[in-house]
This record gives structure tokens, C-alpha cells and sequence, in this order.
């Protein structure tokens, strides 16, 4: 099972024979009051920087959501991801929660985007699938539906299930695919960084397909966010996570390590040059 996204210059293969793929998710409001406040303004500038940042700090792919209360997603994403291409050459992975933001971006991008994202829910599933389909991109399935994200594994299970259906149904190949477990703050719930590894070890048995985290939603609301979501992509990666969004910089080391003991890096190159470049860094900041 090897998913393929790409940019005009550029192709990335997500897949068990690969080393785990970066998205990185920094361009994203989320919790970030100034990037916020220069979207609502229409500044793409700290767009333009933090996909520099980013690119340079390892990411594969770059997530690109301006979704924040007061902005017009439909019309600012697709410049957000005129911007980013205009940045960098890695390929792209369009988050909204508005299909017709998802569309317009569609409309601009050059090459085979990943597109963040589509759940169970009838209305997400009948407006999401033919975009995927008519633009020959690849899809990040939630899996949460009508009545919420489930809590036990079995539902989510379900719901996979779903979502692996109804996209084979439209022609989408199960390769372009990618189950999103959806991980949660294990500080709220103390089930349920258990109840997620265990989701990924099934469905990965189940379907076979790609899957991918969103890891930092693990640690909201504990100190030391970063040592946490290091632990928690260590033991997604070892039950079968291919891709993570995450803050590159601070979770690429321990998952080109974590690569190296799974087998994914053939003559420890990509561990080496891991560490190479970060006593550069070092150096050139001390
Ligand atoms: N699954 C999928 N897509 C997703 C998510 C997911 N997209 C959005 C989100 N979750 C992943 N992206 C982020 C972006 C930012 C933060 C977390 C996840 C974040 N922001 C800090 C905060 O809120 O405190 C602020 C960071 C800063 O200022 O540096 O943590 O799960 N498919």
C-alpha cells in the first residue's frame, strides 16, 4: 500500500516500505493568536515563513488550514496555497472543514495534494469524494460520523470501514486513502492513547491501508507538550502510523530514530544526517 502526493517537482511516497512521512502543521491558527490575526487581515507573510521554517526543518508535506472565526476560508486558502507553492516545492495537504474552501484550492494547486479531510458523515462523504475523485488527489478519513468521534475502538473500526467503502465505491483507489484514528488529550482521558494504538493495530490488520495522526491533540492541556507527543508518534510509528502531522522540528529526531529500529533506514543515512544537521544548527546558534 503506497500513497503518492506530489508537487510540480516533487513526489512523496507514504507506505509501510518508506521512511514515516512529516505533514508538517504549522500553518494552522490554531492556538496562534498573530498568524490568526494576519489572516483575518489578509497577511500571508508568516505563511510564507513558516513554510520556509518548516521545509527547512524537515517536513515532507506541508498542511495548509486558514480556518479561524472571521475568515473567508473559501477565498484565503487557495492564496495561502498560491503562497506556500510560490515558497517551497513540497507537495501540500489542503485542510478545511469547508468543501468549497477545499475546492477552491483545488482549483490552484499544481500537482497530486492530499486533501485534509473527509469523515464518515453522509454530507462530508457526498461533497468531499467527488473532489477527491475529479482532481486525482489522495484523502485523510476521519474517523468520526453524525454522532461524534466514537470513544471504543470497535466504532472507529466501523467507521473506517466506512469511509474505505464508500471512496473504493467512487473509483478513489485504496491507496489514496489515509485513516485518521484521531488522537486524543490523554490528560482528559486516561483511556485513550491505549484505545487509539489499539485502533491503528486493527485497522492496519483490517484494511491494510495508510494512516496518519494528528499527534499534538494528545498533550493539550499537560506541561511539557513536546516530551508527550515524542512518546506518543514513537509508539504510533511502531503499531503502524505512516504519517504524522506534527511540529517537524520538535518530533523529526525521535521518528528518524524510531525509523532506524523499525528497519526504515537502510545504513542509519537519514539518522546520521539527522544528527549531522542538528549540530550544525548547533553550532551556527551557539
Ligand atoms: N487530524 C487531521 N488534521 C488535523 C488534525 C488532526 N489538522 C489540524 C490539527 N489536527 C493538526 N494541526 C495542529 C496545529 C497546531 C496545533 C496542533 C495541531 C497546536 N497549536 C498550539 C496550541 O494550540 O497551543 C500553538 C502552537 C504554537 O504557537 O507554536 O498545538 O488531528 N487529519
Amino acid at each position: 500500500m503506497e500513497t503518492r502526493v506530489s508537487s510540480p517537482t516533487r513526489e512523496v511516497f507514504i507506505g509501510d516500505g518508506h521512511p514515516t512521512v512529516l505533514i508538517g502543521e504549522r500553518i494552522n491558527p490554531a492556538g496562534k493568536k498573530k498568524l490568526a490575526e494576519a489572516l483575518k487581515a489578509g497577511n500571508l507573510e508568516v505563511v510564507h515563513r513558516e513554510a520556509l521554517a518548516q521545509a527547512q526543518a524537515g517536513a515532507d508535506i506541508l498542511d495548509v488550514s486558514v480556518g479561524t472565526f472571521g475568515v473567508n476560508e473559501v477565498k484565503l486558502l487557495p492564496q495561502a496555497v498560491k503562497t506556500v507553492m510560490d515558497t517551497v516545492d513540497i507537495p501540500l495537504c489542503l485542510d478545511s472543514a469547508v468543501p468549497e474552501a477545499l475546492e477552491a484550492a483545488l482549483k490552484v494547486y499544481k500537482g497530486k495534494p492530499l486533501i485534509n479531510s473527509v469523515t464518515g458523515e453522509e454530507r462530508s462523504l457526498a461533497r468531499v469524494l467527488p473532489l477527491v475523485k475529479e482532481y486525482g488527489a489522495a484523502v485523510i478519513g476521519l474517523v468520526q460520523d453524525e454522532k461524534g468521534i466514537p470513544k471504543d475502538s470497535e466504532r472507529r473500526i466501523a467507521i473506517a470501514h466506512k469511509l474505505v467503502e464508500k471512496a473504493t465505491a467512487f473509483g478513489i483507489a485504496q491507496e489514496d486513502i489515509i485513516i485518521d484514528c484521531l488522537a486524543f488529550a490523554v490528560g482528559a482521558d486516561p483511556g485513550s492513547g491505549t484505545a487509539v494504538i489499539d485502533t491503528i493495530r486493527k485497522i492496519k490488520a483490517e484494511l491494510g491501508v495508510n494512516l496518519t495522526l494528528g499527534a499534538s491533540n494528545v498533550s493539550f492541556g499537560l506541561p511539557d507538550r513536546s516530551l508527550l507527543n515524542n512518546a506518543f508518534v514513537v509508539m504510533a510509528v511502531a503499531a503502524g502510523v505512516t504519517c504524522l502531522i506534527v511540529d517537524a522540528a520538535k518530533i523529526r529526531p525521535a521518528v528518524v530514530a524510531a525509523d532506524l529500529i523499525l528497519g526504515r533506514d537502510k545504513h542509519a543515512r537519514r539518522y546520521i544526517d539527522s544528527y549531522r544537521q542538528r549540530q550544525r544548527l548547533q553550532k551556527q546558534e551557539g
